[in-house]
């Protein structure tokens, strides 16, 4: 099939790939020239590696063009954001815009499929509204929506190996669009309604928002009783039907924290606790910044505070909602001095440090935000080579507390009280075994 990609982001792009390596001949187009111009220079500008690679993969077949134009075919995709606007309504702009753009193109019985995470009923309102607006008829295009499931991180083999849900605004649409995935997803793919697809993709991430925001409120929980948060969570997931997620300092990305508002603005009397989870999740860089105010003496002016990590997790580099951003302006609203590092993020809303060492200099606090990687590797020497005081705050439990106090450093990891010793051995081997945890 010729298929048409609109948005080559973290989905449009390796999807367009994958298409191509699937044996369609695919045209990708970005508004942006400057995503457009770093795909021809080979990808540079894509982080994650595996993705960089499908890509560079599927240009070199010759069936993956990326065009400065928005391109004729037999089947398009729309993958554009849906960000929040200022009012924190999301913003459906970009999809009317790509239906718009596409409208004069169609054909009777082109494939038209949104990948982009909407509010329910935007297919028929938003899509269905801008061809009716352009004059053309939605009855006669085959309408879909196939959310995106993948994480960033493992984009590649969750494009294949992830189930898919396919909303058909007809049964026909849903078939043709079934047929087109079938050239690259290898897992079941489940055809639907349009709008219970929409709805599906929406609680899938509200879904994971309620159930981190029950491991914040366990956090903050424990840390009053004195009970180890990491390891209560990993023994109650011990049982069969427990799994609940990992604390943290809040819920960032341009998925999880806005999602959920798709359906509690829907009717806000009838939302309570995605409402009360999405309040429980913003509110953790409060608590993060309360606790570093607690542990560092003395005037705000006169302290520094280094940040590790400004994306909104491990190992990506996308820094949308990161909650470093929270924790920064709050530590800075008090007075304090900041600092940022962070080897992989870009897009952060003020310049971050050169090095680790550069963050440090001089620092009352090392706070780690963000469990990538790379900080694993930071070790007490290291930092008190360069601090001024020696306060830590884990925020990810990914430091071994008792190695950081036993060289001279206050440690708060969330999760735990403050001043509880921060290593409980139960019987030898370590109930706080980090391998049973989540994902
Ligand atoms: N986080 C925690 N604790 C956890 C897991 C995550 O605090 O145990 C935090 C992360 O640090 C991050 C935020 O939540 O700040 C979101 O990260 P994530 O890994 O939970 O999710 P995303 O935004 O990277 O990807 C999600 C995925 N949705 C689900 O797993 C239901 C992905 O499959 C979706 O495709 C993606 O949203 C999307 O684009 O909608």
């Amino acid at each position: 099939m010729r298929v048409t990609v609109l948005g080559l982001g973290y989905i449009g792009l390796p999807t367009a790939a994958m298409l191509a390596l699937g044996g369609h001949d695919v045209s990708g187009f970005d508004v942006s020239p400057k995503v457009r111009d770093g795909l021809r220079r080979g990808g540079e500008n894509i982080a994650e590696l595996a993705v960089r690679k499908l890509v560079v993969d599927a240009l070199e077949t010759g069936r993956l063009r990326v065009a400065d134009a928005i391109e004729p075919a037999d089947a398009y995709i729309i993958c554009v954001p849906t960000p929040n606007a200022a009012d924190g309504r999301p913003d459906l702009s970009y999809v009317h815009s790509a239906a718009a753009a596409i409208a004069p193109m169609l054909k009777p019985k082109d494939l038209v499929i949104l990948e982009s995470t909407v509010p329910p009923g935007t297919v028929e309102r938003v899509i269905a509204g801008a061809l009716r607006e352009a004059g053309v008829p939605p009855d006669s295009m085959l309408l879909a929506h196939c959310p995106e499931r993948v994480i960033p991180g493992d984009i590649v083999r969750e494009l294949k190996g992830n189930a898919r849900i396919i909303g058909g605004r007809t049964l026909e649409a849903a078939e043709k669009a079934r047929d087109l995935y079938k050239s690259f997803v290898d897992a079941d793919m489940f055809t639907t309604d349009a709008t219970t697809a929409e709805l599906v993709k929406v609680i899938e991430n509200t879904f994971r928002d309620v159930n981190i925001a029950l491991a914040n409120e366990l956090a903050l929980l424990c840390e009053e009783t004195g009970v180890d948060a990491w390891e209560a969570i990993a023994l109650a997931n011990k049982h069969p039907r427990v799994n609940i997620l990992s604390p943290g300092p809040g819920v960032g990305g341009h998925c999880i924290p806005i999602d959920p508002h798709f359906l509690a603005d829907a009717n806000p009397f009838i939302t309570e606790l995605i409402q009360t989870a999405r309040r429980v999740n913003a509110r953790m860089p409060n608590h993060v910044v309360r606790r570093i105010r607690d542990l560092v003496a003395g005037p705000a002016h006169e302290r520094k505070i280094a940040l590790l990590g400004a994306s909104y997790k491990a190992n990506v580099d996308d820094s949308r909602e990161s909650p470093t951003q929270r924790i920064d302006e709050l530590l800075r609203e008090q007075g304090f001095n900041t600092a940022i590092f962070d080897p992989v993020a870009s897009g952060f809303s003020r310049p971050l440090s050169p090095s680790l060492a550069a963050a440090l200099d001089g620092a009352d606090a090392m706070v780690l935000v963000v469990d990538h990687d790379a900080f694993k590797s930071v070790t007490p020497a290291e930092a008190a080579k360069h601090m001024r005081g020696r306060v830590i705050v884990d925020a990810r439990d990914l430091f071994d507390a008792p190695a950081w106090q036993s060289a001279g450093f206050s440690v708060y990891t969330l999760g735990r009280r403050p001043s509880v010793r921060q290593s409980r051995s139960t019987n030898g081997s370590s109930a706080r075994a980090k391998a049973v945890r989540n994902p």
